[in-house]
């Protein structure tokens, strides 16, 4: 990972000098953490300004509850950053994650973010890459499969949705004390990718070029070589302790660490 401090002037990849496509994911953005907030504006206002487009691939909050919980200080703050960033051009898309998956039109409308699919597949500067939040590929987590399943299905989504905004954030923090239980007894390995998914869905999409994901909180740049093709898988950082991101030019990629997050203890 490049550190912004550097010296990029000699470096091949500058984010002065080309509009890049920058690739971010995992920043669990809440109230009870400032300062990652802080740090999140000031690269949306500094960095992704900067940008010739921003790619958020879930996971922007610590956990969404609704469209209608917009009300409070830290939303708005957000919201009015993305706004203000669309408005200088800069196109926004987002990507459910395994924790703001309920973001939907109202916020989409408020933000002027566009909304992605996952997986989605781009046109990286004449390369194939897919982009994905990464849950659905750590299959082995089999728990975890079946609690996506049930809360992804719309059925379940629009009767949750219809609960009082109290109710639905009760029920969260219920959910979040027993995943993080949950957790603590899964390996590692479990927690990880699974590489047959991977090539599974590698194969699925013609052999991309590329694939950017997040949610393992394991940034990396994997080499692949299935079936006589070269593929690059990267996985994007969370933004606990620093800030980072993926910018992608003419170039090529290239993963940069944002300064240090001090958290007050
Ligand atoms: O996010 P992370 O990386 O810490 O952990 C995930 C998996 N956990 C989750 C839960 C979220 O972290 C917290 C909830 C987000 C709020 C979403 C809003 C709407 C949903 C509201 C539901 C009431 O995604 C974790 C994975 C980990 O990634 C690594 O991949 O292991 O998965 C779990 O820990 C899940 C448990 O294993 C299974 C929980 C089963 C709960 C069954 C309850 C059934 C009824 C639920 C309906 C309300
Ligand atoms: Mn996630």
């Amino acid at each position: 990972m490049k550190n912004v401090g550097d010296n990029l002037a000699s470096s091949l990849f500058n984010p002065d000098l080309f509009s890049p496509i920058i690739f971010i994911s995992d920043l669990h953005l809440c109230a009870s953490r400032p300062q990652i907030t802080t740090a999140f504006l000031d690269f949306l206002q500094n960095t992704a300004i900067k940008a010739n487009s921003l790619y958020i691939l879930g996971d922007l909050f610590e956990y969404w509850a609704g469209d209608d919980d917009v009300t409070d200080a830290h939303h708005q703050s957000v919201i009015t950053a993305f706004h203000t960033l669309a408005n200088s051009g800069v196109k926004i898309y987002f990507m459910h994650g395994n924790r703001d998956f309920l973001i939907a039109e109202n916020f989409s409308k408020y933000t002027q973010i566009t909304l992605l699919q996952d997986p989605a597949l781009i046109d990286l500067y004449g390369k194939k890459a897919l982009l994905s939040h990464g849950d659905a590929l750590c299959t082995d987590d089999v728990a975890y499969q079946n609690f996506r399943l049930l809360v992804r299905s719309p059925e379940w989504q629009s009767e949750f949705l219809n609960q009082s905004l109290e109710s639905r954030k009760q029920q969260i923090e219920n959910i979040r004390l027993r995943s993080e239980q949950e957790k603590s007894q899964k390996s590692m390995l479990i927690m990880d990718v699974n590489q047959e998914a991977v090539e599974a869905l590698l194969m699925a999409y013609d052999y991309p070029e590329l694939l950017i994901h997040g949610h393992t909180h394991r940034p990396n740049e994997h080499h692949i070589q299935l079936n006589g093709h070269n593929i690059t898988r990267w996985v994007l950082g969370d933004w606990y302790e620093q800030g980072s991101y993926l910018a992608c030019d003419q170039n090529g990629c290239q993963s940069i660490c944002l300064a240090e997050i001090k958290i007050k203890p």
